[in-house]
């Protein structure tokens, strides 16, 4: 039994009786009241769910298991994992059994490579990405163990099975899936001895001589590993999950969440804007240029990409700590210091607007700009190595909701002609 195991064994029963004890005397207090509005939009603000892996308070950004990002930053992604499912950080022999498992289980198998050589040559990324997740879906140890009669309260552990078997193969299929859509060559076979990371930075094939690149998918895959349990892709994953559908069918079905414009695809979506400001004004555009563009994109009907969020209030650390990547390591990159001046200059645009309740970038604002630096130009693969990095908070999630044995997620719809008679008399 690997180390995680043995210390999620340890950890899960105490927190489920804790949970038990916790209902038992609180079940009946009032958590949230529900305004019309909320229900017209987007249950903005209705506090229905529990995550124990990560919080966004609005003030303050992305905290995992109590820790701010900011504390972060430094850490690998398997150490975020770890983390996210069990509370601490894991100590040397821990990350390193973590690590050595993951590569254990990293061989794909060969029908996946079929899969997406046989898909059309133009799909999007991401649907190349998610539909490889779902055709393993026969390798499930949570489905075999369903089938053959496993008791609820070990749901958890072929879960967790399904967990690491996917996420140590992730790399090498997103890998593949950016080589093959984009014509790069052959497929690069996983190294040893590198980590979780570094193996996707070096499969992708991009010339990296003094491991730049490979740091940057550090810090990228740690900082969009996961953001509380309401964003399009978690609560999606979480919903088809508490389904007892397998891992395969909740995180495929959670990234194509992913791969909408208003979610993850806002960074391939935030990078063409910059870059469009470029073209149209001959180089790194001044600020009133930028200000202009800016009025013009609302003007038309657009939202600027990257910036706003339904949670935050502030700037997204996530975002700060590209910024502090770009600056360290490409200051003069044109685009790079397109993206700072756009973040002098948006903030203040948008705040002018009453509708918009976060004028602030969000972490696709800046982080596109810094992989165009490495030579990743195809902004349409970028919203993949998102998804590699939330699959990590989705794993986790999914485990502890199957380790909490929480039910099937069904809220109560109403027709609007009901919702008038309710409110008719208020
Ligand atoms: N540019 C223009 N308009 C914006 C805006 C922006 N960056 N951010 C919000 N608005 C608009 C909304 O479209 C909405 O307009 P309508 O009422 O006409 O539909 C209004 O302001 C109110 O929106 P809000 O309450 O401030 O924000 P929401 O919670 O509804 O939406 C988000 C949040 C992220 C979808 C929105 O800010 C947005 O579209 N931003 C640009 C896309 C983006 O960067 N998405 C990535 C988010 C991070 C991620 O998940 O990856």
């Amino acid at each position: 039994m690997s180390l995680l195991q043995q210390k999620l064994a340890e950890i899960f029963p105490q927190k489920v009786e804790e949970i038990k004890e916790f209902l038992k005397d609180n079940g009946d207090k009032i958590v949230s009241d529900v305004k019309l509005a909320q229900v017209f939009g987007g249950m903005r603000g209705v506090k229905a769910l529990v995550c124990d892996t990560s919080e966004v308070p609005p003030d303050k950004g992305l905290i995992i298991r109590g820790i701010e990002l900011k504390h972060l930053v430094d850490k690998l992604p398997e150490e975020i994992f770890w983390l996210l499912l069990t509370g601490e950080l894991p100590n040397e022999e821990e990350l390193r059994d973590l690590q050595n498992d993951l590569q254990a289980r990293q061989r794909v198998p060969e029908y996946v490579w079929n899969v997406i050589d046989n898909m059309p040559a133009e799909s999007h990324p991401m649907a190349l990405f998610n539909t490889a997740i779902l055709v393993m879906q026969i390798e499930s140890e949570f489905a075999k163990k369903y089938a053959e009669g496993i008791a609820k309260a070990d749901y958890w552990i072929p879960t967790l099975e399904d967990a690491l078997n996917i996420i140590a193969k992730l790399p090498a299929i997103a890998a593949y899936v950016y080589r093959r859509r984009f014509n790069k060559g052959q497929r690069i076979e996983p190294a040893i001895n590198k980590d979780w990371a570094e193996n996707y930075a070096y499969m992708l094939g991009i010339d990296d001589p003094n491991g730049e690149f490979a740091k940057l998918m550090r810090l990228y895959l740690t900082l969009h590993s996961d953001h509380e349990g309401g964003n399009v892709s978690s609560f999606s994953a979480a919903t088809i999950n508490s389904g007892l559908s397998d891992l395969y069918y909740s995180l495929s079905g959670g990234l194509n969440g992913l791969a909408g414009p208003l979610h993850g695809l806002a960074n391939q979506e935030c990078l063409a804007w910059v870059l469009e400001t470029m073209e149209k004004f001959g180089g790194a555009p001044a600020t009133d240029q930028l200000e202009k563009f800016a009025w013009e994109t609302l003007e038309s009907g657009k939202v600027v990409p990257g910036y706003g969020h339904a949670v935050l209030r502030i700037t997204d650390p996530r975002f700060d700590a590209f910024l502090a990547f770009g600056k360290k390591y490409m200051a003069e990159d044109p685009v790079f210091k397109t993206v700072s001046r756009v973040f002098d200059v948006v903030p203040n645009v948008l705040a002018q607007v009453k509708k918009i309740k976060d004028p602030w970038p969000n972490v696709d604002a800046g982080s596109g700009a810094l992989l165009y630096h490495y030579g990743v130009k195809e902004f349409s693969y970028y919203t993949v190595m998102f998804a590699v990095s939330r699959a990590l908070g989705i794993c986790a999630q999914n485990v502890v909701s199957r380790a909490y044995g929480l039910p099937i997620i069904r809220p109560k719809s109403l027709p609007t002609a009901k919702l008038k008679a309710m409110l008719a008399d208020q």
